[in-house]
């Protein structure tokens, strides 16, 4: 019948509504009256609502929420104009663009792609192994040889603007992971990516197909300037995404390392099992994050974002800055996201 999910917020987080075209989630959890058989789709960062109508494309038409994600994250995958996803995206510090991917469905198939190279799009390369072999993870030389073997085209994706900002970088040679993206890269003289600031990083989408099925999928060129060889979260299952079809799934962004060591998606998607709310698992994730290292933490960001079984979502990070959008059938909306420091 009806697939309207009827949105209903605290009259606190309502108040904070609108500013800069994003509803601030500053006050008290927002709630939710969640109808049964309504498809979403959420992603991390601003750049999520490009990701997500494509995403909403398959969703709308009953499709599955594993080609849902797929098709969605694609879309900053391929984006030129994006510097921390796919094309396009910042090299490591021999210069060279490294991609990580990974996608999980509801059946707890996974697969993943560490460390890629010259793929545009190595979320649909993580989906081959996931379906084509009896492995979940193909790293490096071997994930390029599989990708090649299975029609994928090998491209140069090292962008001018990415190049210069690399030789730029090597001036100092410094490996600083910034707060959130959008401070690397904008804002600053001779701003390599034009078009305004922008704020993303990495894109974790998590969906919920109309037979109320869920499936993720991570991607990203990973922490710029990293040394070669280095793979972030992103791609492991269980740190930067987890879809468990029982309870809910969650997707991580920030500096991955610190992701990997609480097994943070897993960690999110369990305390949701115990019964937190999306919001309040992800909370607690990130206060995981500052016990294990305290000092780190204040230092540098991470954000999870989470979405139940019941079609509730929520997120929150270290350090402010974290947003994420949301698409279902009766909104479309950018949420700033809520932050410990
Ligand atoms: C990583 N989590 O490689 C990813 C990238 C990211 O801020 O989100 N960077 O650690």
């Amino acid at each position: 019948m009806s697939t309207r999910r009827k949105f209903l917020q605290s009259s606190l987080a309502g108040s904070a509504a609108l500013l800069s075209g994003k509803e601030l989630l500053a006050c008290g959890e927002t709630k939710y009256d969640v109808q049964k058989n309504n498809p979403i789709v959420i992603s991390t960062w601003d750049f999520g609502k490009e990701a997500n109508a494509a995403a909403w494309k398959v969703l709308s038409s009953g499709g599955r929420a594993l080609d849902a994600v797929e098709q969605g994250v694609m879309v900053p995958e391929a984006d030129v104009k994006n510097q921390t996803v796919g094309y396009g995206g910042l090299p490591d510090r021999d210069g060279r663009v490294t991609l990580d991917a990974c996608i999980m469905d509801e059946n707890y198939n996974c697969g993943s792609v560490m460390c890629l190279e010259h793929i545009k799009h190595p979320i649909s390369v993580a989906r081959k192994v996931m379906e084509k072999t009896p492995h979940i993870v193909l790293t490096g030389d071997g994930a390029l040889q599989f990708a090649l073997a299975n029609g994928f085209k090998k491209e140069n994706l090292l962008t001018p603007e990415s190049e210069k900002a690399w030789r730029k970088w090597l001036k100092t040679s410094k490996y600083e992971p910034v707060m959130n993206i959008e401070n690397q890269l904008h804002n600053k003289e001779n701003d390599p990516m034009p078009g305004g600031p922008q704020n993303h990083d990495t894109i974790g989408m998590v969906a919920m197909d109309a037979t109320g099925q869920l499936s993720g999928a991570c991607t990203t060129s990973g922490m710029a300037f990293k040394m070669r060889g280095r793979v972030g979260d992103s791609p492991i299952i269980g740190a930067g995404l987890y879809v468990d079809n029982e309870i809910g799934a969650a997707t991580a962004t920030g500096v991955g390392e610190e992701v990997i060591r609480i097994v943070g998606s897993f960690l999110v998607v369990e305390l949701m099992r115990q019964g937190n709310s999306p919001e309040e698992a992800c909370k607690k994730a990130v206060e995981r994050i500052i016990s294990r290292s305290p000092e780190k933490s204040k230092k540098l960001q991470v954000g999870f974002l989470a979405l139940n079984k019941k079609g509730e979502f929520g997120a929150y990070a270290l350090q402010k800055g974290f947003s994420f959008a949301v698409k279902n059938g009766s909104e479309e909306k950018l949420y700033d996201v809520k932050h410990i420091y």
